[in-house]
Formats: C-alpha cells, sequence, structure tokens
C-alpha cells in the first residue's frame, strides 16, 4: 500500500466508501448512489465517512482550532448583500437575520490536521469531483477562505442563506447537543432565475413544509449545492459547540474570494485578495 493509501484509510472509512480505488466498480456504485441523491435532493450524506477510530481526533482537533476563529455577529440578508439597498417592497433581500456563526480561516488550520489532509488529498479531490460530475475540482487559492472551521456557538446560528461556491462539501467534527440543526430547500434558485417569492415564503416561514431538515453525526460528510440551495443552520441550543469542516472547491483554478466577504467572514484581508479583486469576473447574473 502506498503512503498515500495508508493515510487516506487510517481516515475515511474504505469499506464504505471506497475512495482508494479510483474507477472500480465499487466506487462507481457509491458515486452512482450519491449522484441520484444530489439529482433527487440537491445534497447527499455520507453517513460514518470517517474511519471510527478517528472520531476522537476529529473532534479534539475542531476544539483546539475554534478559539481561532473570528467571533463577530453581523446583520445579514440571505445573498449576503447590503440590505438598505433599493430592493422593492417584498424582496427577500430585504429581510436581514444575525449571522452569529465563526469561522476558523485556512492559515489557522495545521497541514496535519486530519481535515487538512483529507481536503488536500488527490483521492478524495477525485472522488468529490465525479460525485458532482465535474472533471477536475481545485482547492481555492485562497488562502483565508478553502479550508474553514465553523463554528457554533450556543444561541448562535447560521442564519438562511446561499453560498457563493457551487459545490459545498461539509464535515460535522462536533454535534450541538440541541438545535443546530442544517436545514435547506434544494434548488430553490437557479442561473436563470431567482425565485424571489418563494425565497420569501420560506425564511420568513410561511411554508415549514418544504423545508428539509438533516440529522448529522460526526463524522459524517455532506454535499449539497449551496448556491442554488437556500440553507441554515438553526440556532445551538445546550453547552456544546457545534463544529463543521467546510471543504470550498471550483471547477476552475486559482479562485480567490473578494475583499469585502472576506473582510465579513475573516475579519482581515490579505494582499492575495486584493491583486485578486483586480481581474475579478462574474460567472453568472445571481444576486450573489
Ligand atoms: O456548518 C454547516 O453545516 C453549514 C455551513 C454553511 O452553510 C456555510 O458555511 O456556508
Ligand atoms: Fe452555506
Amino acid at each position: 500500500m502506498s503512503s498515500t493509501d495508508t493515510l487516506l484509510h487510517s481516515v475515511v472509512n474504505c469499506d464504505r466508501y471506497p475512495l482508494h480505488q479510483p474507477d472500480s466498480l465499487a466506487w462507481d456504485s457509491v458515486i452512482a448512489g450519491i449522484q441520484r441523491d444530489l439529482a433527487t435532493d440537491g445534497c447527499s450524506v455520507l453517513k460514518d465517512f470517517i474511519h471510527p477510530t478517528q472520531l476522537p481526533a476529529l473532534a479534539q482537533q475542531g476544539q483546539q482550532l475554534a478559539p481561532d476563529a473570528y467571533y463577530t455577529v453581523s446583520t445579514v440578508n440571505v445573498y449576503n448583500t447590503d440590505p438598505n439597498q433599493d430592493y422593492p417592497p417584498d424582496h427577500p433581500g430585504r429581510i436581514t437575520f444575525e449571522r452569529g456563526n465563526a469561522f476558523v480561516a485556512r492559515d489557522r488550520i495545521p497541514t496535519d490536521y486530519l481535515i487538512s489532509q483529507l481536503y488536500t488529498h488527490a483521492h478524495f479531490k477525485a472522488f468529490i469531483a465525479r460525485c458532482f460530475a465535474v472533471d477536475t475540482l481545485y482547492e481555492l487559492a485562497d488562502p483565508l477562505a478553502g479550508l474553514c472551521l465553523n463554528v457554533l456557538q450556543t444561541d448562535r446560528e447560521h442564519p438562511w442563506h446561499f453560498d457563493t461556491n457551487e459545490f459545498t462539501v461539509s464535515l460535522l467534527t462536533q454535534a450541538a447537543d440541541h438545535g443546530g440543526e442544517f436545514q435547506f430547500f434544494p434548488d430553490i434558485r437557479s442561473p436563470d432565475a431567482e425565485n424571489q417569492s418563494a425565497v420569501h415564503d420560506v425564511i420568513t416561514g410561511k411554508t415549514p413544509e418544504v423545508v428539509k431538515h438533516l440529522n448529522l453525526a460526526c463524522g459524517d460528510l455532506q454535499l449539497f449545492k449551496g448556491r442554488y440551495a437556500l440553507h441554515r443552520v438553526s440556532p445551538v441550543k445546550g453547552a456544546q459547540e457545534r463544529h463543521t469542516a467546510i471543504f470550498a472547491y471550483t471547477p476552475v483554478p486559482d479562485v480567490i474570494s473578494n475583499v469585502e466577504r472576506t473582510r465579513q467572514l475573516f475579519g482581515r484581508v490579505l494582499p492575495e485578495h486584493y491583486a485578486a479583486e483586480k481581474n475579478a469576473q462574474r460567472r453568472d447574473q445571481l444576486i450573489d
């Protein structure tokens, strides 16, 4: 077994998810199931993805990182745009929430931590790419985003929003005692249609029956189309923080987040962000 396979076997539950055998029949069959979930639900949960022997280390490394998160409570709308701009009266962009989750940036996460090893592993990236039916997925070139730990303390929530990134991959490293539930409405918008009235109804609680709920455990991996699904994490209750590793990949290389968003999420901006802003191009016309 090569050293990269040994690493994979020690971190991932390879009996169930044969990442070490790309293009094998077993690999294809697991991926076919995930693609079916993504097509029907916009989301797939890979239960027990992490090898059971690693769960204590996974949680403990998250606890070690959490104090390094950028803690701030901000007023946001679903699009993470300025809610005071000129939106029409019933536009969901006018509705605001308190965003209280905190991110640990990539440059604070040691490269030998489990989540770093996974994020950068060639077999993991190839597997995730195939799940989302793209040829290649790249790590962000962003020194802060790309790999983050999302920390939700007691009474904090990550309110309704869309992601900037099309593909979202997350791993629960510590569940809350109560609350902290992931909720979503898949494919509520598409690159050609915002579907604002449905968004408005979900975020104002008029249509609770259309919202899906996930029951995640430590070590479950979640694949998700977060640019088109409206989603949130409900308020955490009880003393234990909720932690998730967020792995962001893109189908094109060299992606770096914009200056404003970087400042909002991490409370700091690096020279790479300013440099990238000069060459920024939009890939769709969605609000954001
Ligand atoms: O922590 C989670 O489960 C979801 C995080 C999320 O939606 C995000 O980081 O955009
Ligand atoms: Fe999100």
